[in-house]
């Protein structure tokens, strides 16, 4: 009998960054850079390569990776100038938690491994604030879960925006769809009014130029469709997302969750050189978070924000 795989090896690549390697019993594995925990890939166990990472993304620690799964925080964009686009977070190197004792409902044998951002790494003066990041991975035959969540632990609230930037490996933009959004409200960031929002009656996302939108519930009672499916020639994969408010004294409530799709098309691709050539036919992003204004979290209260990858 083959000798099974450890569920979490780590290794250092060429230019000394911490790559570590999940394994699933089913054979399912993911990649994770230390730096920005970054997933850089999860095959299922059937051999599907569920994300897409540019085969140009810097893997030195010099700038964010292009692909995969970065996330954003403290902020979404740049709305503070002082601080990089889409936060510290995914230019920090977090640290890989020995023996974590987590288990995620959605996955009953999952491979798990967690990753913590220590604040002496991860701040910036413009946002100077207490706080624990952890980030959960865990993996099963054709299912990832990505839990990102954010404690405040010093005596004053805080706010901040947070975002899990997927890319999706689909094959084919021009035949790929996503359905999910019915009766969402969307910005669009490249149209003429991006700080205004509409209602987006269309209950299927199709992709023929550059798209950077962000799809945001009415509200707490309508939430949107979940999961969202993304619909590729490749078949098809869902996104789950939901967000959690614990307060200090462990009261939970859901959060709305918003939703950025984005495709660079092939101009704005062009401009980045770190988007392999033609990548943007083979990729999407479809990125859960809570973006639309800052949340609040109070002192020892918690934000928890997850997302549910299942390849179909
Ligand atoms: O995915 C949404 C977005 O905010 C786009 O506007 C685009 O800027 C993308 O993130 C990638 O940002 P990056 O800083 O990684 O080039």
């Amino acid at each position: 009998m083959a000798e099974e795989r450890p569920t979490i090896e780590s290794c250092t690549n060429e230019s000394g960054q911490q790559v570590v390697t999940l394994s699933h019993s089913s054979g399912a594995t993911a990649t994770i850079y230390a730096f920005g925990a970054t997933v850089t890939d999860f095959t299922t166990a059937s051999g599907r390569q569920v994300l897409w990472t540019s085969s140009k993304a810097k893997l030195d620690g010099t700038k964010a990776i292009r692909g995969g799964i970065p996330l954003a925080f403290p902020q979404f964009g740049q709305p503070d100038k002082r601080m990089a686009q889409h936060g510290f977070a995914r230019i920090s190197t977090w640290e890989l938690v020995e023996e974590p004792s987590v288990s995620v409902s959605e996955i009953e044998d999952a491979a798990v491994c967690v990753f913590k951002l220590n604040p002496a790494m991860g701040t910036h003066e413009a946002w100077p604030f207490a706080y624990e990041a952890e980030y959960v991975i865990a993996i099963g035959a054709e299912t990832m879960v990505n839990t990102l969540s954010i404690r405040n632990t010093g005596d004053e609230a805080f706010s901040f925006q947070c975002l899990i930037h997927t890319y999706f490996n689909i094959q084919d933009i021009t035949t790929t769809t996503v359905t999910g959004f019915q009766g969402a409200l969307v910005y669009d960031k490249i149209g003429e009014t991006p700080d205004e929002c509409s209602p987006d009656g269309n209950q299927l996302i199709t992709i023929d130029g550059n798209v950077d939108r962000v799809y945001v519930p009415e509200g707490i009672d309508a939430p949107l469709e979940d999961p969202c499916v993304i619909n590729t020639p490749g078949g098809n994969i869902s996104v789950g997302r939901t967000a959690l408010y614990v307060d200090a004294e462990g009261g939970a409530r859901n959060l709305p969750v918003d939703t950025v799709v984005w495709n660079p098309w092939i101009e704005k691709a062009a401009a980045m050189a770190d988007f392999e050539e033609g990548g943007w036919q083979r990729m999407l992003c479809v990125e859960p978070g809570l973006v639309n204004g800052p949340q609040t979290c109070e002192p020892q209260a918690a934000i928890a924000l997850k997302q549910v990858i299942r390849a179909e």
